[in-house]
């Protein structure tokens, strides 16, 4: 299947979900194809980790950087991925599509992989090869853009007017406003309550309030088709987002601080800087993306992490080649220094930990994602 007529699919859809968009969610309208995509290159997964003489790089560039058809191009491909059939159906019963099956992979690593030295290394992985099945099976060009909310976070209103939330040419906006939001199962409420929360209903706008999220919310892959969700707050977005946070990320002296001070130095909303900022300012107290577990679910999640991967990047090359080859954390959840809850049993990560995507590709370690254009991995920002 081609950009183009995914392209041209995009569109009539567009055009004839234009009545529906106004109406109540959810609105699972999203089209099924009448027999199953082409799935190209079969079940070989190890693709992946087949490293690469890295001499034409794929270029990865901000929303608004690409061209009206490339925003279109990448928007279809992501719709294209949620047509294709999913491999991992067989232990992650809610997967429906290829795209599912890396909602189903990050919902059941979650644990492994957050608030720990794993949390870059894998989230970089994730990212190379949601980029590589774009292109393999959708025909996607580019590389996975990256959202850089620093241009946005200047102000509430520049946020609600981000690009990334256009209808047509980004990823749709915010959900209706609900005010109470506790009846809300538990699922479905955000690790913090979010100040300034503007949302909390279905997405209405663009192709993606069109198709029913599969999984979650929360930490299950059990089959259970919900509507998008966003819980916008702008004011937390200006509060993490904006540059002067963003430059104090990037100042951090070690990988250790690095990694720390993005995931944030405590729990809660004072010490929340880019990483939780992107999650829960678009996520507020009830939206997908807001989720620790589920958050794949919304395709905002691909760009958002694109920046975070990009962030590291540059951090690395401040200090190139040594940071290649610089690497901390502990190996478990919450363990110092993010022991927050008590203290957690861990050791440290090395570059020789493992990397693990069940289902999804073979075991990697962390020294062969430590520079994006190198060993298996072959793509820069721009
Ligand atoms: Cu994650």
């Amino acid at each position: 299947m081609h950009v183009k007529s995914f392209v041209t699919s995009a569109l009539v859809v567009l055009a004839q979900g234009s009545s529906v968009l106004g109406a109540p969610a959810p609105a699972p309208a999203f089209p099924s194809p009448a027999t199953p995509l082409e799935v190209r290159d079969g079940d070989d997964m190890s693709i992946y980790s087949t490293p690469k003489t890295c001499t034409n790089p794929i270029v990865r560039k901000e929303w608004r950087a690409l061209s009206s058809l490339e925003r279109l191009s990448y928007i279809a491909a992501v719709m294209c991925l949620q047509l294709v059939p999913g491999k991992t159906a067989g232990t992650n019963k809610g997967v429906r599509s290829r795209y599912d099956d890396y909602q189903a992979v990050h919902i059941r690593m979650t644990d492994f992989i957050h608030f720990n030295g794993f949390f870059h290394p894998w989230h970089r992985q994730y990212l190379a090869m949601f980029e590589a099945d774009l292109r393999r099976y959708c025909g996607y060009q580019g590389g996975v853009p990256y959202w850089d909310w620093t241009l946005d976070a200047v102000s509430e209103a520049k946020v609600m007017q981000s690009p990334v939330f256009d209808s047509f040419l980004g990823f749709g906006g915010n959900g209706g406003y609900i005010a109470d939001v506790s009846n809300f199962p538990p699922e479905y409420i955000s690790m913090v309550d979010v100040p300034g929360r503007t949302g909390g209903g279905c997405v209405t706008s663009g192709i993606f309030s069109l198709r029913p999220v599969s999984m979650g919310p929360g930490n299950s892959t059990a089959y259970n088709p919900h509507c998008l969700r966003r819980d916008i707050s702008p004011w937390l977005m200006t509060q993490t987002l904006n540059s002067t946070v963003y430059n104090r990320v990037l100042s951090q002296p070690d990988f250790f601080h690095f990694t720390l001070v993005t995931e944030g130095t405590a729990p809660g909303v004072p010490a929340m800087t880019t990483h939780g900022g992107g999650h829960l300012g678009v996520g507020g107290n009830v939206g997908e993306i807001a989720n620790m577990y589920s958050s794949p679910g919304d395709p905002l999640f691909f760009l958002h992490h694109s920046q975070i991967d990009r962030t590291w990047d540059k951090w690395q090359k401040l200090q190139w080649p040594a940071r290649k080859s610089e690497i901390a954390g502990p190996d478990t959840m919450f363990a110092y220094p993010f022991d927050w809850f008590g203290p957690v049993p861990y050791q440290n990560v090395t570059l020789n930990s493992d990397l693990n995507f069940p289902g999804m590709g073979n075991t990697i370690k962390i020294s062969d994602v430590m520079d994006t254009q190198d060993k298996i991995l072959c793509y820069k920002y721009v």
